[in-house]
């Protein structure tokens, strides 16, 4: 059974408190581009994806290829809350030797599948991994989050073209649609027109849903899950950069920020009144 709208969304800011504690541990980090990940994440990590925080690397498992890899601080969080790690590892982030790299790591971090932050590369292990389930004749499902910025680079498209040829139904891509990327905004440094009409072109399903909208995203995402249509599906999730919390969406260069005391101090209020409004006890 699918979960309620109100579970969904308590999902979403214990992902968004987890970011929180991982990224004012390092004193700053990149939280723009986290943030706006952490109501997906909470869809996804709650009713999707089948991993065993047991077996990280159970042979029949769903992968998670977070190709936005700077994102690491957000798809650590979900990790932790479906119970891969203890909360107070999320302390560890960015530290000499931590287990906990700023980017994602597959060789430290458990639950993570690729190692990322070369911007680019994701969308083509997803489609690797994808293909071999099919070769295999597995029913795993492999999701991958791309950025919009990192829509530049020229093997997103090579891969959007590989998985469409292969018909890869089994690939469910998230698109970050914040039109914003670490030197300004996606239409000005690199002009991305709209991804939905690009992946379509490039034979996807692709749809899209509000970034914050964790029931459109649930629908999305089952109605990839339930119907087989030989095409690979792209999620776009038209986000704010940094939603969840005002003070920081409202920052002109939120990508990699320090996180003074006092601006982590109105984060965690806003988290606080949103916990209140929710019925949600923090702990
Ligand atoms: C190949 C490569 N080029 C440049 C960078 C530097 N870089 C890190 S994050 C970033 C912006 C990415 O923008 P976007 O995909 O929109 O992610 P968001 O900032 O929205 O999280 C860039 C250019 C990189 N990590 N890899
Ligand atoms: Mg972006």
């Amino acid at each position: 059974m699918l979960s309620s709208k109100k579970t969904l969304e308590k999902n979403a800011l214990t992902i968004r408190y987890g970011i929180m504690k991982a990224i004012s541990s390092n004193r700053g980090g990149h939280i723009g581009g986290s943030m706006d990940l952490a109501d997906m994440l909470s869809v996804v990590y709650t009713d999707f994806i089948r991993v065993n925080p047991e077996n990280p690397r159970d042979e029949n498992r769903d992968f998670m290829i977070f190709s936005k890899g700077h994102a690491g601080p957000a798809l650590y969080s979900a990790l932790c809350f479906k119970g891969f790690f203890p909360p107070e590892r999320l302390e560890n982030l960015n530290k000499p030797n931590s287990l906990l790299p700023g980017h994602c790591d597959r060789n430290k971090v458990p639950g993570v599948d690729a190692t990322t932050g070369s911007l680019g590369q994701g969308l083509s292990i997803a489609c690797g991994a994808a293909h071999a389930a099919k070769i295999k004749g597995t029913d795993q499902r492999v999701y991958c989050v791309i950025g919009d910025g990192e829509a530049a680079e020229g093997q997103i498209w090579e891969a959007a073209q590989y998985a469409a040829h292969y018909e890869l139904d089994n690939l469910i891509a998230f698109l970050d649609w914040n039109n914003k990327q670490i030197d300004g905004t996606v239409d000005e440094v690199m002009k991305l027109g709209d991804p939905v009409k690009k992946f379509e072109a490039f034979g996807w399903n692709a749809q899209l849903v509000t970034g914050t909208d964790v029931i459109g995203i649930q629908k999305a995402i089952n109605s990839a899950v339930t119907c087989h249509s030989k095409k690979p599906v792209m999620i776009v999730l038209k986000t704010v950069k940094g939603q969840g919390a005002k003070c920081i969406m409202e920052m002109p260069n939120n990508h990699c920020i320090a996180l003074t005391d006092e601006l982590k101090e109105k984060v965690m209020s806003e988290l606080d009144e949103q916990a209140e409004k929710l019925e949600m006890e923090v702990v």
